[in-house]
């Protein structure tokens, strides 16, 4: 299966640092990339890029992403944005359940489920993140807890499963610089796989990315692991130089 490296811009950007950033990325690609690419956007940015990626042959081979969706269809929700929405904007993916959304926005594994089913439905593939904070992993909880998280995701999606993008995030390598070991991440992966394949015959179709730190130093060792199928990729996404090197290192 093809790799996804896709980046998470969280609540960075400006129209000028966007428009740069994706001109620097342009001008650094060469050819056909190895990889699926992805940039998962701020909402108010997502027509400005996807503007940007239509009148640039270079970055035809970028797809959209949003980094959140509404669990609803549309009416009195104010501040949401629908799956719909995204649809129009030629989003391809959208992130559901990122740690930031389930720590800060209180989102629960229920809430994430019905968000993913709403992308779903819309057309549009969801990015559902699932990771133990420290103290789970510490206290042993790592297995439990990223499979309670992908079990809700299944059970409210059914067959639909293997149409998902699942994205392991350890919380505790999220914007601290630290990584999980190759090692350590792949042995949740082939968990998740396990999980996934109990629940549909398509399982190898689905990709399960690494994310949590990942960066132009570690992305060959991460990325070498028989079950991390690409990367969801924070602070590097945001310098070209290191999202370029992060695909160059897809095997
Ligand atoms: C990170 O790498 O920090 C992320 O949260 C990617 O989503």
């Amino acid at each position: 299966m093809k790799k996804l490296i896709a980046g998470n811009w969280k609540m960075n950007g400006s129209l000028a640092a966007n428009e740069a950033l994706l001109r620097e990325i342009a001008a650094g690609l060469s050819g056909q990339p190895a990889c699926a690419i992805a940039v998962c956007v701020p909402a108010p940015y997502l027509a400005q890029v996807h503007a940007l990626i239509m009148a640039t042959p270079a970055l035809s081979a970028i797809d959209l992403g949003a980094q959140d969706v509404s669990s609803q269809a549309s009416g009195a929700f104010t501040a949401e944005v629908s799956a719909s929405m995204l649809k129009e904007f030629a989003c391809r993916y959208v992130i559901v359940g990122h740690s930031e959304r389930r720590q800060f926005h209180g989102e629960s594994d229920a809430l994430v489920a019905e968000k993913a089913k709403a992308a779903l439905a819309a057309g549009v593939t969801p990015i559902v993140c699932v990771g133990e904070t420290l103290a789970e992993r510490e206290a042993g909880q790592t297995e439990q807890v990223v499979k309670r998280q992908l079990a809700a995701v299944i059970h409210t999606n059914g067959h639909c499963i293997s149409e998902i993008v699942v994205a392991y995030e350890p919380v505790w390598a999220i914007g601290t610089g630290k990584t999980a070991t190759p090692e350590e991440a792949q042995a949740v992966h082939a968990v998740l796989r396990t999980q996934l394949k109990a629940a549909t015959d398509h399982a190898d179709r689905v990709k399960i990315l690494y994310g949590g730190s990942m960066n132009a130093a570690n992305a060959a060792s991460l990325l070498g692991q028989t079950d991390i199928d690409g990367g969801l990729i924070g602070g590097a996404s945001l310098k070209a130089p290191d999202f370029l090197k992060i695909i160059a290192a897809v095997p």
